[in-house]
């Protein structure tokens, strides 16, 4: 290893030893880097590693609101702005009872490399809180979110930082967060994407990861293994926004959905998932993924939501949150004959898993190309608030096509010039790096 990278990995975990995520990330990104440190001195002689790897700011701060039985309660809200070298910070907010530091640090730092990946002006960020939004009402997530938005709207803006949804955080957050901070600020300058139709939202912004997945995954069954998703069964992890399109997708490529999950457990239906069923539970009601064996007879229900590794099927989609595929799960994987394995969620397997997935010559998507098709189209709704304009459903989804296409191609290119074709992980981390390492160097020491 470069003792750059070295140096960096080792002064990372003496400085945060308990950041377990952060470190991982960095780890993962920061080892590929390996042959292009050696190649470039410029990255040695202005410390671009190390200023690449470590936020820009991170923000903290407390949000105050009240429950419907009139009691105050406190949660950490936080903004962590990454890399501004390539386009305004831009990222999701995640409301999760597990987010803390760490956690936002990984999303931060992959959403800097995915957001160059999809060659838009966008810099990375993340933010988000542990506010936990299951069992809450309505009127208790708008209370949070308008108490969360009352610290962050100073530090976002159309040119500054751009949040949007990540897990817990979906339409109908990101309706309140706006509307909040419109009051605050009186501009209606669009800062959140993933707004309502009716407020400067993009038609194909709800699907677009999901159904990004898919058109990334198409495009590597094709060039890779010369194959589609016609006949194939596959298994998707998660019942949220990402999963739920992802597996609309595929239906509509051919494939058969066998399984999909949420934090209880796994859904199993050998006669293929019933896609309305599911999102009557979890949209409409906010129910648990158990209760499709209601009207499902053949259905079968596995307690822990890894079991839906140990299914056979062609295709894995891990939709739902970080480290959900472990060592362990990825050689049931393999010894079950699994063809690819490509990432909705972010960082949802283990640096060994993935270490296991590409040694294995499978087809590998990391998550930060695979699932980049969500924040490419809030890029295309940044666009369309600038112009005042909106394009047609079959516009945006055609630029998404094209968007994840070209992320496909330019990563296994990549990854074929440094001699493994099947790593598309250092494909893309070398690829997207490249476009925002140039931007700092260019822009000298700040
Ligand atoms: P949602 O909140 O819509 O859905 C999250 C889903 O994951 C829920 O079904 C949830 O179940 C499930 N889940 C959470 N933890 C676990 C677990 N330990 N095991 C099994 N299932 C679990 O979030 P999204 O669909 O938006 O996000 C899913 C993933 O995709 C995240 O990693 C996110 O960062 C990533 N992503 C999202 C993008 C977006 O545009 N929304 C863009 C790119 C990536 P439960 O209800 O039980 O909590
Ligand atoms: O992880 C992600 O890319 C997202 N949650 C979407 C970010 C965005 O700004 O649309």
């Amino acid at each position: 290893m470069h003792h750059v990278i070295e140096e960096t990995l080792n002064q990372l975990q003496t400085q945060y030893p308990y950041q377990k995520e952060y470190l991982q990330a960095a780890k993962e990104i920061l080892t590929s880097f390996d042959p292009i440190v050696e190649r470039d001195p410029r990255l040695e002689k202005y410390q671009i590693i190390q200023r690449f790897v470590i936020p820009d700011r991170i923000i903290h701060f407390k949000v105050c609101w009240r429950d419907d039985k009139g009691n105050v309660q406190v949660n950490n809200g936080f903004r962590v702005q990454f890399n501004n070298a390539i386009g305004p910070y831009k990222g999701g907010l995640r409301f999760h009872k597990s987010v803390n530091e760490s956690i936002l640090k990984f999303l931060g730092l992959e959403q800097v490399l995915k957001n160059s990946l999809t060659t838009l002006p966008m810099g990375g960020g993340k933010g988000g809180s542990d506010f936990d939004p299951h069992g809450k009402s309505d009127s208790e997530v708008m209370s949070f979110c308008q108490a969360f938005m009352n610290e962050l709207y100073k530090y976002i803006g159309e040119f500054t930082d751009v949040p949007a949804g990540d897990i817990g955080v979906g339409a109908r957050e990101v309706g309140y967060l706006y509307g909040q901070y419109r009051k605050l600020v009186d501009r209606n300058d669009g800062v959140l994407t993933g707004k309502g139709l009716s407020f400067g939202g993009s038609l194909i912004r709800p699907e677009a990861t999901g159904y990004g997945l898919c058109y990334f995954t198409k495009n590597a069954l094709e060039k890779m293994n010369n194959t589609s998703f016609e006949g194939k069964n596959v298994s998707i992890s998660g019942s949220g926004n990402v999963a739920t399109f992802a597996a609309d997708k595929v239906m509509q490529f051919g494939g058969k959905v066998l399984a999909m999950s949420d934090s209880d457990g796994v859904i199993y239906d050998k006669n293929g998932i019933d896609l309305k069923a599911v999102k009557e539970i979890k949209e409409g009601r906010r129910g648990r993924i158990r209760e499709y064996l209601e009207n499902h007879k053949d259905a079968l229900f596995l307690d822990d939501p890894h079991k839906i590794w140990t299914i056979d099927a062609d295709i894995a989609l891990p939709c739902a949150t970080q480290n959900e595929i472990n060592e362990e799960d990825a050689k049931t994987l393999l010894k079950n004959g699994i063809i690819a394995v490509c990432e909705g969620a972010n960082m949802p397997s283990t640096n060994e898993a993935a270490k296991l997935f590409i040694d294995n010559k499978i087809i590998y998507g990391p998550a930060k190309a695979s699932n980049a098709g969500g924040v490419a189209v809030s890029g295309l709704e940044m666009s369309q608030n600038s112009m005042r304009y909106n394009w047609s459903r079959e516009e945006v989804d055609a630029k998404l096509y094209s968007i994840m296409t070209n992320i496909f191609d330019n990563i296994y290119a990549t990854a074929k010039e440094f001699n493994n074709p099947h790593n598309l992980l250092q494909g893309a981390n070398i690829y997207g790096f490249k476009k925002v390492s140039e931007a700092m160097i260019a822009q000298g020491v700040n």
